[in-house]
């Protein structure tokens, strides 16, 4: 967080630590109660069981406390979602009893408080104010023009509205801006607001000046802040950094290491000697990065372009035939050499998004 806005948002802003769900999976009374609610709730045939159709909420509000987006979007998201279900249902089981549910839950809910209390996530609740103050800093006017000079290089033919839109997403949480680049964002706030601050000239016009656009983009922003104050939108930010402490655990404690990947290498085809494709070590170490603290695949691309270089010096690519424990042998070494890199330069990740309903969290009362 910027300094200049601190003060303010230590007013305004909620730190989701996980504490609040251990306190809730500990205290067996309050937590007995929780599952019961959650349970007759999901229960619509009042079988006592639950069938998996009657699982797909509790699915799908897992998924969200998360961070995954909703099923269906994408294939990475949505097979997670199903191991969450197989969580429930062990892979085969149809219907689940209330003791079963409540275990996992538990566990699930558990799992999720051990990852917050690593990263925990803020949530911010934006009223304009820091946006406003922005907007009257002594410092604003260099950096929009600065903004003004990105947003224009190539695209001296951009029309007005293109470039404020396109300044907009400069902004960030820091000044005081809900993520721009956030499709809710974007069709809620952003193009509303660029529609009505400028009239149809405005909106076609070339080849702005400097002081034309400062004088039309600061008239946005004003009246973003305005909205903010009218209605205020709450963002949760998180900063995860990967530094090679959690392959480190991992890698010293060999009785876990061995577990994980046997369970990686279960479902990797082998042939009749026994022997595996170094093509999937990639797969195999994307089953093992939780355990290992690393995001999965595809979510961070410094990482992913760690993780080549990585499988790139032990001929990862070469699809020979290997041993399983030469596989496993490879994989610590790609292992190891990851871990060097983030301990010498972590990669940090920061992300924000609009939080449209808390209702998925169990703290608080609401769920
Ligand atoms: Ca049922």
């Amino acid at each position: 967080m910027d300094m200049r806005s601190n003060n303010h948002q230590q007013q305004q802003q909620q730190v989701l630590d996980g504490s609040d769900i251990v306190e809730l999976v500990e205290n067996e009374k309050v937590f007995d109660k929780f599952v019961e609610q959650k349970f007759q709730q999901l229960d619509q045939d009042e079988d006592g069981k639950l069938s998996v159709k009657e699982l797909q909420p509790a699915v799908a509000d897992i998924g969200a406390a998360l961070g995954l987006p909703a099923q269906g979007t994408s294939p990475d998201s949505d097979h997670i979602y199903s191991e969450v279900l197989n969580e429930f249902t062990h892979g085969s089981q149809e219907k689940v009893s209330k003791t079963e549910f409540r275990e996992v839950l538990s566990d699930i809910l558990l799992g999720m408080a051990a990852g917050l209390k690593r990263d925990p996530i803020v949530i911010l609740r934006m009223d304009g104010e820091d946006l406003s103050e922005f907007i009257h800093s002594p410092g604003y006017e260099a950096e929009i023009v600065s903004i003004y000079f990105s947003a224009l290089s190539g695209c001296e033919e951009a029309s007005l509205r293109d470039c404020i839109a396109k300044a907009l997403q400069s902004l960030s949480v820091d000044h005081g801006m809900p993520p721009p680049n956030d499709p809710w964002v974007i069709s809620n706030i952003v193009e509303p607001i660029v529609e009505s601050c400028l009239d149809e000239e405005d909106k076609r016009e070339k080849c702005v000046s400097q002081e034309r656009f400062l004088e039309a983009f600061k008239r946005v922003v004003e009246r973003v802040a305005q909205r903010l104050n009218e209605q205020p939108v709450i963002v949760a930010h998180s900063e995860n950094t990967f530094d090679g402490s959690g392959i480190r655990r991992l890698l010293s404690n060999k009785f876990e290491f061995d577990k994980a990947l046997n369970v990686a290498l279960e479902i990797i085809p082998k042939d009749r000697h026994g022997k595996v494709s170094k093509e999937y070590l990639r797969a195999v170490l994307d089953t093992v990065a939780p355990s290992a603290t690393l995001p999965p695949l595809g979510a961070v691309s410094q990482m992913d372009d760690m993780i080549r270089e990585a499988l790139k010096m032990v001929n990862g690519d070469d699809g020979k035939m290997v041993k399983e424990e030469e596989f496993k042998k490879t994989m610590a070494e790609i292992l190891g050499s990851i871990m060097l890199q983030l301990e010498g330069s972590p990669i940090s990740v920061s992300s924000n998004s609009v939080v449209h309903e808390l209702r998925h969290l169990p703290a608080g009362g609401s769920g």
